[in-house]
């Protein structure tokens, strides 16, 4: 590697790289960041979500160059809100953006078992391309995991598949995405690293962060708008299916079939209770983003600070603070600037920090 490759002219300090890992749950995200790091991200073993927050790993070194990896949650609505997991992922692209680091790529990992994209896949593959935009995708490796799990011939079918049909991802690779087979060795997981940081030219920056950066609201993002869709439709067919169960529930006490009432009227609660919660999330998705800035902010410091002079926080103080300032429940952070002007961003970030510490993991 070229002594300039890896650090920044003006500073003559080594550069970091950041590449965020996404994907739907279940697909090995947690796993591929441990095969390469000393973290040890809880690894799922059921069908419900594992990784329920954003974590950034420390910095650590691939042949010279300094990387961080972060893991982030999929759109499942399993443990947490798909609106959350938005939140999250954006805030931490935004410190990213604002800091010294400098976004060498984004990771989309998919298992080569599986032959559909609809529900989650589809959900997650959509908030994906909304986050990323058109312009950043020569950025982008749809990295395919558990080849231990599929005969060769019929994972190198379903490969083809996924590249030239436009239900899968031919419209992101004739953009510029490309796929990498990971096999689960720690070598597959440097390769596939190492290709990014090779082809990476100059900083990548996704549609989400200039979005932010021009101080549109989390909700009027292209994702956030994405997200209010896919919720107000799940919702809308919520609706149907229960206009048709209180059809049947009418049906049901004018044959006075009391046991199908109750199975019915059980059905009726659940789907009364995910109607209000998505009803609830898209209106909640205005809000929120200014605290989810302000608890990553503190993670983010303290895994990236060794190799970060405090100066250099200072450089992104400006569009992370400015982006969750347009956000409507950014009062509390207008507040504490207004009071604590002197404190600057981090010292504004700890006090907003203090009443959350003991409920963020
Ligand atoms: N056989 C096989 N299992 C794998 C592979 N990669 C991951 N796994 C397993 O798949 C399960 C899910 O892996 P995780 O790394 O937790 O997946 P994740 O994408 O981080 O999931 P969430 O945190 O829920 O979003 C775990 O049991 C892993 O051990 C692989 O390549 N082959
Ligand atoms: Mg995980």
């Amino acid at each position: 590697m070229s002594e300039s490759s890896g650090r920044t002219a003006a500073e003559g300090r080594q550069e970091t790289f950041a590449i965020a890992v996404m994907g739907p749950t279940g697909t090995g995200k947690s796993t591929f960041i441990n095969l390469l790091t000393n973290s040890d991200f809880g690894v799922g073993n059921d069908l419900e979500s594992c990784t329920d927050s954003v974590h950034f790993t420390s910095p650590f070194d691939l042949e010279g160059k300094q990387v961080i990896l972060i893991d982030t949650p999929g759109f499942d609505d399993t443990k947490i809100t798909d609106s959350d997991v938005l939140k999250m992922i954006a805030a931490s692209l935004s410190l990213i953006r604002g800091s010294h680091l400098k976004l060498a790529g984004v990771i989309y990992m998919h298992r080569i078992i599986d032959n559909r994209m609809g529900g989650i896949s589809g959900r997650n593959f959509r908030m994906f391309r909304h986050l990323c935009g058109d312009s950043s995708l020569s950025n982008v490796v749809i990295v395919t995991s558990m080849w231990d799990q599929i005969a060769t011939e019929l994972g190198e079918a379903r490969e083809v598949e996924l590249k030239t049909k436009p239900i899968f991802f031919e419209p992101v690779i004739a953009r510029g995405a490309r796929i990498a087979r990971h096999n689960n060795t720690t070598e597959s997981a440097r390769s596939i690293i190492r290709s990014i940081l090779s082809r990476h030219s100059e900083q990548s920056t996704l549609q989400i962060q200039e979005e932010l950066e021009a101080g549109i609201s989390i909700n009027a993002t292209k994702a956030g708008q994405e997200l209010d869709k896919d919720l107000r439709e799940r919702s809308v067919r919520h609706q149907d299916e229960l206009r048709v169960v209180m059809e049947e529930m009418r049906e049901a006490i004018r044959l006075r079939d009391e046991e199908s009432r109750k199975d019915l009227a059980l059905e009726r609660e659940k789907l009364e209770v995910m109607i209000k919660r998505l009803e609830h999330e898209s209106a909640s998705l205005a809000s929120g983003y200014a605290e989810a800035l302000t608890r990553l902010g503190a993670k983010f410091q303290s895994s990236v600070k060794p190799l970060a002079p405090r100066s250099s926080f200072s450089s992104f103080a400006q569009p992370v603070v400015a982006a969750a300032e347009t956000e409507s429940n950014a009062i509390l952070e207008g507040k504490i600037a207004a009071a604590f002007p002197i404190l600057g961003f981090w010292g504004r970030l700890a006090v907003m920090l203090a009443p959350f510490s003991l409920s963020w993991k």
